[in-house]
């Protein structure tokens, strides 16, 4: 039997201040998406686009949770449909779109494990909370919100919090973390690799270190994969680029050893801006990450 795979995009903006990411979900559609994964043997269905308000026309909230109520309200109507496609025992595989949408995904995936693991591929911790955030912009809130802390109507999408444990989390690729976000991962001693020990110990140690770490204390792992994790070289079509970032065959070898593991139960690519991008370099490198990750072998 097929194994079953949906698709469904969320053309969300609203997490941070630059227009064009919402395009996002096209361009991995227009990079061949569904045709790649359908080439791997995978039963795909593309359920099309999470209907999200154009602008957020909420006067009485503060410029420390931009756009609070539409991201809440995207999240909502995310974490439903990502809950319907695990129950009807589909892998749901979600494209951003900015990553203020994981808080949707998370929700709609945590209820189903009774401890979800989860993979935060990125150069940020997206851990700031209002109180802590240089910004406001909510897309740099959702691991933070996850968690259980930030704003109460972030953290209690789905009507429970926190959908993930501080120490079923590891994160792989930071290498621009805020004050607030060093002192909560100090804190609630999350697992990080930064690019500091991606090029002391290499990508397959980092790895073979992960794989392990979740293996044994979850019932199932989400991908949370930030296309600004990747260097700007490989991945320019994002809204926030960190120089120095992971390579493109080491996020390839990431996903390889991650198809191997057959520990990832859920999955999102978030951040493509097509608009900053060079020609749809940056969906295309999505898209074939997720060749990697459902399978495709160079030989
Ligand atoms: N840490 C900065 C902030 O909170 O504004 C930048 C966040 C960027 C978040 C991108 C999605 O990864
Ligand atoms: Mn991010
Ligand atoms: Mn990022
Ligand atoms: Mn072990």
């Amino acid at each position: 039997m097929r194994k079953r795979l949906s698709i469904v995009g969320v053309p969300m903006d609203l997490g941070q201040m630059r227009r064009g990411v919402d395009m996002g979900p096209s361009a991995m559609r227009y990079a061949d998406a569904v045709k790649r994964l359908e080439r791997l043997g995978y039963n795909v269905e593309d359920l099309g686009d999470i209907d999200i308000d154009l602008i957020d026309d909420d006067k009485n909230v503060p410029p420390s949770l931009r756009n609070l109520k539409a991201i809440t309200k995207a999240a909502l109507k995310l974490a439903d449909c990502v809950d319907s496609i695990i129950k009807k025992d589909s892998f749901p595989l979600v494209l951003g779109g900015d990553h203020s949408i994981a808080i949707g995904s998370l929700a709609g995936v945590a209820k189903h494990f009774r401890n979800l693991g989860v993979i935060w591929y990125d150069a940020h911790g997206d851990l700031n909370t209002d109180e802590t955030s240089p910004s406001g912009n909510i897309h740099g809130m959702p691991l933070a919100a996850s968690l259980g802390f930030g704003h109460s109507e972030l953290t209690g999408v789905g009507g429970f919090h926190p959908k993930v444990k501080p120490e079923n989390i590891v994160i792989i690729g930071a290498r621009e973390l805020d004050q607030g976000e060093r002192d909560l991962i100090k804190e609630q001693c999350i697992k990080v690799y930064t690019m500091h020990e991606i090029d002391r110990l290499g990508m397959t140690r980092v790895m073979e270190e992960t794989i392990d770490y979740l293996k044994h204390r979850t019932d199932g792992v989400h991908l949370s994969l930030d296309l600004d994790g990747l260097d700007p070289h490989d991945a320019p079509g994002v809204g926030t680029p960190v120089l120095g970032g992971i390579s493109y065959r080491e996020s390839h070898l990431a996903m390889e050893m991650l198809a191997e593991s057959e520990i990832i139960t859920s999955a999102e690519f978030v951040e493509v801006n097509p608009i900053l991008d060079e020609k749809n370099k940056t969906a295309e490198v999505a898209v074939a990450l997720m060749g990697s990750l459902f399978g495709e072998k160079l030989l």
